[in-house]
């Protein structure tokens, strides 16, 4: 709990050092600051004051039942994806840092990016909670290519920050609309916006020529990915664990592929699945943040089926970041055979794991049968008029 608490203290003397150095900068700099070519996410605040649960939160993970319906998270799941941060607090701050990198104006180069307008006021109003002064103005988020837009008071913006939709300044109360920004920013879970993760068509001029690719769950896994692997061609997060289902088995595959053992290319041969490492004598850079790794790669072996797939060394590298589609500065832009990697690595099968099926009766999706699916059901059964629901066996 103290370092939790020592973290907070830390995040929000960051951003009180941030805002400080934008104001004597002025806004011009904060353009800079996104331009890194890796952007973290941001520390999400535990506990903090500024969090207000939300009217009718059946599971008490700040988002409201409805918003959560909207935006196709689960009401009876704080935690979707385990890592012992509310939902909404998540999801809040993560909006609040998306917020924060966008350019200040519509892109003469891009002009499908989405952008802010901040429009400051001669004024400012205390937030109620911590006291802070806050400018009474509003920021403008603009998505050109959806035709969306949104003005949020900048007391909101500050809300989110800590973690909160709901906002409470002197001057502006109220919520966010949850659905409509998560829509305009382009966030659907509250993942890191890693630039490795590239778009299934990325090209350079080099590599000029970009597959032709069709995704249509916007999962970063192709349609034909999908059928090859079985799995869900119209779900972006299959296993609703708040992961995009390419970015998931990405970056399991490349845990795996670290797990197997490793051999080099003169040993005698081993049996079962292994890796055979044919490092070589050079670097290869990494096309986004730089990073060298061995321009080689490993040979990975399944004895049993005589099937073997080259993984780079460089690929690898992506996949840990998400991605199956990699950039480097030997093997230029390519993309790892999914299926066949699918194939040899073969995919866990706890429960909850990308592809397998849910225990039946388990509502919620949280590998147990017990009175949680009940509630499940209840408010299932209460949401609808539908009378073909029927309660799960009780055993
Ligand atoms: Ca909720
Ligand atoms: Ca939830
Ligand atoms: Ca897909
Ligand atoms: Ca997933
Ligand atoms: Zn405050
Ligand atoms: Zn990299």
């Amino acid at each position: 709990m103290r370092r939790l608490r020592r973290a907070h203290r830390k995040y929000t003397r960051a951003n009180r050092m941030l805002r400080r150095r934008v104001i004597a900068i002025g806004a011009a700099a904060a353009v800079s600051v996104a331009g890194g070519a890796i952007a973290a996410g941001p520390v999400i605040p535990v506990g903090d004051r500024h969090q207000m649960i939300a009217a009718q939160d059946a599971d008490r993970d700040f988002l409201a039942d409805r918003e959560e319906q909207a935006i196709g998270y689960q009401p009876f799941r704080a935690d979707q994806n385990g890592n012992a941060f509310p939902d909404g607090i998540e999801l809040a701050a993560y909006c609040a840092d998306a917020i924060s990198r966008l350019p200040n104006q519509a892109s003469a180069s891009d002009p499908g990016r989405t952008y802010k307008n901040e429009m400051l006021l001669l004024g400012s109003e205390l937030c109620e909670v911590c006291g802070e002064s806050i400018n009474m103005g509003t920021v403008e988020v603009v998505n050109p290519e959806l035709g969306l837009r949104v003005e949020l008071p900048i007391i909101a913006v500050h809300f989110m920050e800590h973690g909160s939709f709901s906002y409470a300044g002197e001057l502006h109360k109220g919520r966010s609309n949850v659905p409509v920004l998560l829509r305009t920013l382009g966030i659907r879970f509250p993942v890191e916006m890693d630039e490795h993760q590239l778009p299934l068509d990325y090209s350079t001029d080099k590599d000029p020529e970009a597959p032709g690719v069709n995704d249509l769950d916007g999962d970063r896994l192709t349609d034909e990915e999908e059928l090859a692997t079985g799995l869900n061609l119209y779900q972006a997060d299959q296993n609703e664990n708040l992961l995009p289902d390419g970015m998931e088995l990405a970056q399991r595959f490349a845990e795996q592929i670290d797990r197997l053992p490793t051999f080099d290319p003169d040993q005698p041969e081993a049996k079962g699945l292994y890796k055979v490492s044919y490092m070589m004598r050079g670097l290869e850079w990494c096309g986004i943040c730089g990073q060298s790794v061995n321009m080689g790669f490993w040979q990975i072996v399944d004895s049993a089926s005589g099937m073997t797939i080259d993984v780079p060394v460089i690929a690898w590298h992506y996949m840990q970041h998400g991605s199956f589609s990699f950039h480097g500065s030997v093997h230029g832009v390519d993309r790892i055979d999914v299926a066949a990697l699918d194939q040899i690595l073969g995919r866990p099968t706890r429960c909850g794991d990308l592809g397998t099926l849910n225990l039946p009766g388990d509502l919620n999706g949280d590998c147990r049968v017990d009175f949680r699916d009940l509630a499940e059901m209840a408010g299932r059964w209460l949401d609808s008029t539908d009378s073909a629901v029927e309660p799960p066996d009780q055993k």
